[in-house]
Formats: structure tokens, sequence, C-alpha cells
């Protein structure tokens, strides 16, 4: 049986949107995170990097959500329903997003996302400063990185409403947890390719299942 070792409220949820989609079965193995928002160490015993998602099935175990995903299409998706056709400018669109959104997407909002907890975690007398400090990075550096990812989501998207061609495909499903994220931090107000995305991928009923099994989340 394919199994997902499943965070709470993590990018795991993908994993389980693409599986509904495709109407595999599947079983999920459940990991709470700690109060400091950790995996638990009982992760470290399914892969050492001890991070959600991981993939397990006959014997082989798979890290990091983009071969997760890779995986699943090479073996349960023999149709290539969710890939559009290879070598055609979508397929290489597709493979674009399916390295990027981890690979370049995903860097700058987690930096954001520590940059804001630095002054909440120092001693009192140092919150002043680190807070202008942090405020000051996040300004200068990290606002305009995010600001150059969102606008190459928003153009990106196109006409049919999709990353890469005229259907849902693997992108926007990787894509997914990106967009969630800086919908939370930074917003979508001069961008309605990107909100209209979010709603048409909430609506999904594959994407409801898959929150249903995978639990709250903090995005939907
Ligand atoms: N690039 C990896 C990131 C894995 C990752 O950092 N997962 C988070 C969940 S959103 C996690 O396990 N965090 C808990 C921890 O680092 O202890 C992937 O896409 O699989």
């Amino acid at each position: 049986m394919l199994t997902i070792h499943h965070l709470n409220n993590s990018r795991s949820q993908r994993v389980l949107w693409l599986l509904e989609e495709l109407e595999v079965p599947y079983e999920i193995i459940r990991y709470e995170r700690t109060r400091n928002l950790q995996a638990p160490p009982e992760l470290k015993k399914v892969h050492p990097l001890g991070k959600s998602p991981v993939l397990t099935e006959d014997g082989r175990t798979i890290a990091e959500t983009g071969a997760i995903l890779e995986y699943i299409l090479s073996r349960h998706d023999p149709d290539g329903r969710m890939t559009p056709p290879p070598e055609s400018d979508d397929y290489w669109a597709a493979r674009h997003f399916l390295h990027y959104a981890e690979g370049s997407a995903m860097p700058p909002l987690f930096l954001m996302l520590v940059l804001d907890m630095i002054p909440d975690r120092a001693p009192f007398f140092a919150k002043p400063i680190l807070k202008a400090a942090m405020e000051k990075v996040d300004e200068m550096l990290v606002r305009p990185q995010i600001a150059l990812h969102l606008d190459h989501w928003e153009a990106s998207i196109g006409a049919s409403g999709w990353f890469a061609g005229p259907e849902l495909s693997v992108a926007d499903i990787m894509m997914s947890f990106p967009v969630e994220t800086a919908a939370k931090r930074v917003g979508y107000e001069q961008r309605p390719k990107l909100r209209d995305f979010l709603q048409r991928i909430h609506d999904r009923p594959a994407y409801r299942r898959g929150l249903k099994r995978g639990g709250p989340y903090a995005y939907a």
C-alpha cells in the first residue's frame, strides 16, 4: 500500500491532493508538529531528514515533494493525466514549476517567516533593535525578491487559469504551496489571476477530499 507520512498543516497536503486527483488508494500515517512547530523525532525513523512529506511503497522510501510527485506520476498515472504532452512547451513549463516551487519560490518566503520570528524570540531589551533591523532586511532584500516571484507567477498563469497548459497539471499542485503561503504573508490585492487560482483549487472536490483526510490546514 502506498503510504504518506503526513505532518499536520504542511506541504504534505499537496501529495494528498495529487493522489485524490488520480484516485490512487493510499494510507496516511500522521505526525503532529511539536510546540516549536518542528516535526516529531519519530519521522527520522522513516527518513533521516525527519521532514514531511515522505512516501513509502513496496519497500521504497522517497522524500522531497517534487520527487514524490514525480514518483506518483511515473507509477500511478499511466495515461499522463497530470502532465502536459511530452516535449511540448507546456511540458517544460510544468517541469520548471516542479523544480522551481521548492528550489526558488519557497526560500524567500521562509526567510520572511524567520525574520518575523527573530525579534519575538530575543531577550526583551534587544527586541526593538532587532525588530528595526529585521524590518530593514525585509524591506531591502526579501520583499523585492518576493515581488519578483509573485510577478512571475501572475504572468505565468495562462488564459486557462493554470500554470502549464489548458488543464490542471502537476505544476499547479506543486505551486499551490508557495501560492498559499504568499497569500497569507503578502496577499494578492494586485494579482487577480493568483486570487482566482486559489479560489478554483479550493473548490476542487479532490483538493477538498485531500484536506479532509490530511486534517486542518492553515491555508485553505
Ligand atoms: N523541500 C522539502 C521541504 C520539507 C519540509 O521542510 N517540510 C516541513 C513541513 S512543511 C517539515 O517537515 N517541517 C518540520 C521540520 O522541519 O521539523 C519538500 O518539499 O519536501
